[in-house]
């Protein structure tokens, strides 16, 4: 387990990851409503925000872009991937080495792991591969737990997303992203089966699009469960203003604001 204190991956142990990697993973119709979201550029905008500890992006998306953000974006560079087109029990294409996204210069990694997949087998053993290299170039690995795939009738049930932590605190992931499981009971099972206080950090996946105060009720309840914060795409980039969104994150997973405080700001 790597301490994130030195890592821009997190700040004051609260984590903020603006996801995108939508392009790959659900295609282009993720930017139908707002367009202009196709073009990478507005989202590395977005991710200058203070509030974002850190941005994920697949390697072509690094590699064309980043250069420009260096200096204001932290990056996360997600190691593996598949399109929607893909359709075979779920799996994951490794599309970029560990020692790549360091030279490309990547702060933190991330890696999908489908739990339950008849593929999950190779994919735990691809983890490997990646998790001890990451060790190699001291970066953190986040590990999208995603219990998923013939046998999983209901993917986000409590006990569902508690194993899905525990696999990742299990195979020697530092950050667990995982599926809001209903309630901040749940979460906090989900905290403890990662081992709790000393295990490792617990962020939830954003999901489709909702409303303001229904999204930052589930963030406040990951908050106040343990979690360390949130990883998001759509909720944000899919806002005509992401800014006014991450002013209210911010104040929820950075200063412990109330959801109501958060609104008002
Ligand atoms: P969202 O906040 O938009 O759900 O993004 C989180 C994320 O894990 C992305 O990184 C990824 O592209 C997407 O969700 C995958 O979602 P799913 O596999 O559930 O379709």
């Amino acid at each position: 387990m790597l301490p994130l204190e030195n890592s821009p991956l997190a700040r004051d142990g609260n984590i903020l990851i603006l996801a995108y990697d939508h392009g790959l993973e659900h295609g282009p119709s993720d930017f139908t409503d707002l367009p202009e979201r196709m073009d990478p550029e507005t989202v590395f905008e977005a991710a200058t925000h203070d509030a974002v500890t850190s941005l994920a992006v697949q390697k072509g998306v690094a590699e064309g872009y980043y250069p420009s953000y260096e200096d204001d974006v932290s990056l996360l560079v997600k190691l593996n991937g598949t399109s929607n087109l893909w359709m075979g029990e779920p799996d994951s294409a490794v599309n970029c080495s560990v020692e790549y996204a360091a030279e490309i210069g990547a702060d933190a990694l991330g890696f999908t792991l489908y739990g339950g997949s008849n593929n999950e087998i190779a994919m735990a053993e691809e983890f490997r591969d990646a998790q001890e290299a990451a060790r190699d170039h001291d970066l953190p690995m986040v590990m999208w737990s995603y219990p998923r795939g013939q046998g999983l009738k209901n993917d986000t049930s409590g006990d569902t997303i508690a194993y899905a932590a525990r696999e990742a605190l299990e195979l020697g992931a530092d950050v667990a992203k995982v599926k809001y499981p209903g309630s901040r009971e749940a979460m906090e099972h989900t905290v403890q089966a990662a081992g709790g206080e000393n295990g490792i950090e617990v962020v939830m996946s954003g999901g489709s699009k909702v409303s303001d105060e229904a999204f930052l009720n589930d963030v406040k309840a990951v908050m106040d469960a343990g979690g360390s914060g949130l990883a998001v795409g759509r909720n944000v980039w899919q806002r005509e203003n992401p800014t006014q969104i991450l002013d209210a994150l911010g104040a929820v997973i950075h200063e412990g604001a109330s959801v109501d405080a958060a609104l008002s700001e």
